[in-house]
């Protein structure tokens, strides 16, 4: 059946989220009792709460009163108020692919679609065009050469990464329209894995160009040494935003590509939490570079740098720094990245290290310090091509020459780190596009891909992670605006008559960011512009700017924002400094002056706007490029915390579900007319219902024969220019259907003249 065989029987929502049996919806509204006799009658199963607050599948047995008497599935019996009950799907329905088949939507039933899946290893599911990837944190074996083509070639088509970048480039081949696979989703929950699988995909579906293709794909390697670290959440998580456009030409091959990166979270090179690890590529490059090159760039153990040692985490379990080492020297050889390049980048990144080790004396009691002149400060200096007096005095005065204390000492050198370390990245990136440069410039179209860092709410939650919950923020504004958008047009291009949904977005929250003339991005400017602010005026003055916003809610020096995700509690300190984030003059003479060109470089591109105002113009620019594209959007879950395999902690799932809104999205897709048929598969179902004499018509006429002779209400359906819409099951004519095939049933042989 093209439909699915639940009851006719709708949900009615309640505050809570939850939902509440409701009516048969065909007949009129019946009371809730008329329905639990329903599910009694019919033996149908119902969800309950009986023990705590999980729920559980069971059948009622009877009820008095308010109150029924349930069987659960281990056969034991309770008595569970019925106020507490909520109908559950039968079992037909168990796994559907598509969330939008369940004829039920409450979130137990939800919740239990996804379970049944997970259970048997399929992680991908449907909600309409949507695509849930659960995080497996295992190997599930559907990826791979084999299963492109099967997906390329339709021998598979349940829902599947492989198949949603499947669907983008048939739309592109289809009309030439650009198009967007979005990855939403928290940390840890696979993002980029997800897009490392489309990336897979897109890169070799056009054929011929495998070396491109190859290339490709292999940039991810070298993206995710120097741009993602250990967290607590995940091991691998990404400390910067990724948007990478595959080219292609007219015949649908790949031509080209061109990564774009958003914000990377740099103040890691100098600070880590407790537990976690800096970039991937420092203790790479510690355990696995090759002795000679080790001497060259003086390099010792990671256990020997404060930058590395400090959080008292250098290894990752299960993974081998030093055999990861050996991959990423593959893949910039495949990618083609020069050896001569890369000998410059690699002294760099030891001279990072080095300037975390340089330490200071305390001269006088106004703190002021010395540089100590021992193999730190030597080995940084001669790394990055400068002599060790010239990194002493910048690293030991003003600019004015005045004496620095201990603490604007420490400052000034990890500015100067993280400085060479993000301009590192950014040229790495620069040469990766170089590489990838198609030649057929004017004929393009793309297929772009985004995976950001996801939400993140730590114990400690500082201006990294206000810039990476802000990027979330946006997009998921994109996400929700997106989806009802898609279900509305549907309706426009087939002329049906309907009410537009708005579902109930984030804006708020932007505001808080974003509002003119002051919302948090631009208070944070004017502070870090700002010689007098600090970190307790900034406080203040949001506290006065934007009080009346409900996300908001200050307490001493701390600041609560509650994003759709959740809410956060930012810790204001160092703020204003992140945000700043300027080189001073010395600091940039030294680099502009050294022997080596690639700090040269990295001097002239030093800049001047704030990290706030930067990154907002580098998310508007992000969302325009995507509004120009069909999206595409998968959202990914993760089922637990500890990143687990086999561990579904339904909370956790809820959580999620009900953050991103998918229940509300699934029903907004399902709930106005949820079930859609051709013209001609409704008069091809349902057409032995007639008598012979009307079934050679044309398959509209059959079908709106079909409908008002079977005096189906006119407003449970709709019909569009192509298809019917119903807004629920067709009961009444499968019953029918079922009575004629049965030969229990006469067909009407009423004559119809006049009616269509
Ligand atoms: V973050 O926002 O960058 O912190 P992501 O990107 O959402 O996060 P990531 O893709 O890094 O999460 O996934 C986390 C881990 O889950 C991976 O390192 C894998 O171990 C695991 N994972 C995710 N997806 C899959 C999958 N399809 N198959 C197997 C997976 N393992
Ligand atoms: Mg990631």
């Amino acid at each position: 059946s093209p439909y699915t065989m639940a009851p006719v029987c709708e949900q009615r929502l309640t505050d809570d989220g939850g939902a509440t049996l409701a009516t048969p919806s065909m007949s009129q509204e019946t009371e809730w009792e008329d329905s639990i006799c329903y599910f009694v009658k019919k033996k149908l199963r119902v969800w309950c709460r009986p023990r705590n607050d999980q729920w559980e599948l069971a059948k009622i047995k009877s009820t008095v009163g308010d109150e029924a008497s349930v069987m659960l599935l281990d056969g034991s019996v309770m008595t569970v108020s019925t106020a507490d009950l909520l109908p559950a799907n039968p079992e037909v329905l168990d796994g559907v692919d598509d969330l939008t088949e369940l004829g039920y939507l409450n979130e137990p039933s939800v919740l239990h679609n996804l379970q049944y899946r997970y259970a048997h290893d399929v992680i991908y599911s449907n909600a309409g065009p949507l695509l849930l990837a659960i995080n497996p944190f295992k190997d599930v074996h559907i990826y791979g050469k084999d299963y492109v083509t099967a997906y390329r070639a339709k021998i598979l088509d349940n829902p599947h990464v492989y198949a949603t970048a499947d669907t983008a480039y048939n739309n592109m081949m289809k009309d030439g329209g650009n198009q967007s696979i979005i990855i939403g989703g928290e940390s840890g929950s696979g993002k980029t894995e997800t897009a490392k699988f489309a990336l897979q995909y897109l890169a070799s579906v056009g054929g011929d160009n495998c070396e491109l293709a190859s290339k490709i794909i292999h940039t991810s390697c070298i993206l995710e040494a120097f741009g993602n670290a250990k967290t607590s959440r995940n091991c691998n998580s990404s400390r910067f935003g990724k948007l990478i456009d595959i080219y292609y030409n007219p015949e649908g091959k790949v031509s080209g590509a061109c990564i774009k990166t958003l914000l990377l979270e740099k103040s890691r090179v100098s600070q880590i939490s407790r537990g976690e690890r800096s970039f991937h590529i420092f203790y790479q490059m510690c355990a696995g570079a090759p002795p000679a090159f080790k001497d060259r760039l003086n390099l010792k153990l990671a256990s020997e740098y404060k930058f590395l040692n400090q959080s008292g985490c250098l290894k990752l379990n299960g993974h081998d720094d030093a055999h990861n080492f050996e991959k990423l020297m593959e893949a910039f050889d495949i990618v083609g990245i020069r050896l001569e390049d890369l000998e410059h980048a690699f002294e760099l990144l030891s001279a990072i290290l080095w300037l975390g080790n340089i330490t200071f004396t305390v001269i006088d009691d106004e703190e002021h310090i010395e540089v100590v002149a021992d193999e730190a400060s030597r080995s940084a200096a001669k790394l990055m091509g400068c002599k060790v007096k010239d990194l002493i005095a910048v690293l030991s005065n003003h600019e004015t020459a005045e004496p620095l204390t201990l603490q604007q000492a420490i400052d000034k050198r990890d500015t100067l780190a993280k400085f060479v370390y993000e301009s590192l990245f950014g040229w790495l990136v620069g040469e990766i596009n170089k590489s990838l440069e198609g030649d057929e410039k004017h004929t393009q179209r793309t297929i772009s891909i985004l995976d950001t860092y996801g939400f993140e709410s730590f114990q400690k939650n500082s201006f990294s992670q206000l810039c990476i919950n802000y990027a979330d923020e946006r997009l998921q504004q994109h996400f929700i605006r997106h989806l009802c958008k898609l279900e509305q047009e549907e309706y426009e291009w087939e002329g049906i008559h309907w009410k537009k949904v708005e579902l109930e977005d984030n804006q708020e929250c932007l505001d808080l960011f974003e509002k003119k003339p002051m919302g948090l991005i631009s208070i944070l400017d004017e502070g870090s512009n700002s010689s007098k602010a600090t970190d307790v005026t900034f406080t203040n003055k949001i506290k006065r700017h934007l009080s009346s916003n409900s996300c908001l809610n200050i307490e001493r020096g701390t600041f609560k924002v509650r994003h759709y995700a959740g809410e956060v509690q930012y810790d204001a300190t160092g703020f204003l400094e992140q945000n700043s984030d300027t080189l001073k003059s010395d600091t940039i003479q030294l680099l502009s002056t050294s022997r080596k060109e690639l700090l040269n470089l990295f001097a002239s591109f030093s800049h001047e706007q704030s990290v706030g105002v930067k990154f907002k113009d580098q998310l508007f620019r992000l969302i325009q490029q995507l509004e120009n594209s069909k999206a595409h959007f998968i959202r990914c879950i993760r089922t637990n915390t500890k990143q687990l395999p086999g561990m579904y902690e339904k909370d956790i799932v809820l959580e999620q579900l009900r953050c991103s809104r998918i229940r509300e999205i699934v029903q907004i897709l399902k709930s106005r007319y949820s079930i859609r048929l051709t013209h001609q598969e409704f008069a091809n179902r349902f057409g032995c219902l007639l008598s012979e004499s009307i079934i050679c018509m044309d398959p509209l006429s059959t079908s709106l024969a079909i409908l008002q002779q079977y005096r189906v209400p006119p407003h449970t359906y709709q019909v569009g220019y192509t298809k019917l819409f119903f807004r629920e099951h067709i009961d009444v004519l499968e019953n029918f259907r079922q009575e004629v095939l049965e030969g229990t049933r006469d067909v009407e042989n009423s004559s119809l003249g006049g009616r269509v």
